[in-house]
Formats: C-alpha cells, structure tokens, sequence
C-alpha cells in the first residue's frame, strides 16, 4: 500500500514517557525498540510540513488508576517528575502540541482524546487524517485509535512503532484486531510517502 502523507495529515505520538520504557514504574517491554522508527515518522511528517502531536499521561499524586486508590497500576507518570517526561531520544520537533491526559484524580484517560483538546486543534487545522503510533498497543494507543476513529477521523495505526504492555499474553493482538475491526489501517514505514 502506499500512503501520500500532506500537511492536512498530523501524527500523534502516544505517551512515549519515561515510565512507559524498560527502567520506568511501568516499563513497556522493548519499548524503546520503537523510538528509531518514530524518529522516522517524525522527519517524514516534518519534511510535508504536517502537525505533530505528542500526549502524555500526566497524573495527579492520588490517581485512581494507581494500585492503593483502588486502580491496577503502580504509580507512573506523576505531574512533572522524570517519569513522567516525554523520552529525550524522541527528536520531536520545538512546535510539537503536547497533550495532557489522565491529570484529574477521579478519573482514567487512555485516549488522547479524553478530557483533552485533541479533536479541536485537529479540527482548527482542518485535518481528516491521523497516524497513530507509541505507547502501550493495548491501552493508551487503542484508545486513542478508537477515540479517532468515533470522531470521524481516517485512522491510522503505525504497526511498527507501537508495543504492548501485554498483561494477559495476547492484549496487543486482540487490541489490533479491535482496531482494525473498527475501521483502522495498520501500516508501516514502507507505507508512507512524502508529497508536500
Ligand atoms: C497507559 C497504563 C496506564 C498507556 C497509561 O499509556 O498505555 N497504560 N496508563
Ligand atoms: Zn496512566
């Protein structure tokens, strides 16, 4: 398949954090494997001139997804720690939209879209088509994937810069195909062309 990419295209780049790669609270397994790759996607989109989002879970100290507020995960991602920074091996350039999500206490954001002004600064620019790629396939990604597809948007997901926390063997499968299911596009590198 090959996919001209234009300015009216924007990336988002899901919660590529600290946390979220091997040594973090919530480490992502080979999760750092898919920096290169969004490195790559990062200078393709750059080159057409088209929007590049970056989100990040940033929690409040007493989230209630973490493990003693009655949530499932460890403490990951607290507002304004070293966890909780976007990983400085991501190249993201200076006029990136980074995007807050999961910072109110009582309540859980894997999506971008959640609590956010995601939609609208997409819809501002005009733009009708999203690549979505990072971390983790069966949470955060997912979720925004489906945000955008719900909002209309054509979707879609960058199978070869996304991993999976896995919890239960087989979440990031299951996650593709409910991605897919739902409309998505899986695609990879070798996919994409530059057409400014
Ligand atoms: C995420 C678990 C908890 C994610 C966020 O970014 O996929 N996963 N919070
Ligand atoms: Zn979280």
């Amino acid at each position: 398949m090959k996919v001209k990419i234009s300015k009216k295209d924007a990336l988002i780049v899901v919660d590529v954090q600290n946390d979220f790669l091997p040594g973090g609270a919530l480490p992502v397994p080979n999760g750092n494997e898919i920096i290169p790759v969004l490195n790559k996607y990062i200078d393709l989109f750059t080159q057409v001139g088209a929007p590049i989002f970056a989100t990040r879970d940033w929690h409040p100290e007493n989230h209630i997804s973490f493990k003693g507020n009655g949530g499932i995960w460890p403490r990951h991602c607290v507002q304004w720690t070293k966890g909780a920074e976007i990983s400085s091996e991501l190249r993201l350039p200076p006029d990136t939209f980074i995007i807050n999500k999961g910072d109110r206490p009582e309540l859980e954001a894997y999506s971008g879209f959640q609590g956010t002004l995601l939609d609208t600064l997409l819809k501002e620019r005009g733009i009708k088509r999203v690549f979505i790629g990072g971390l983790a396939t069966d949470y955060c990604v997912k979720h925004t994937v489906l945000g955008a597809l719900n909002l209309g948007y054509t979707t879609f997901f960058l199978s070869d810069a996304s991993k999976g926390v896995n919890l239960h063997p087989g979440d990031s499968e299951k996650a593709v195909f409910e991605m897919l299911l739902n409309g998505a596009v899986s695609v990879t590198l070798s996919d994409l062309e530059g057409a400014v």
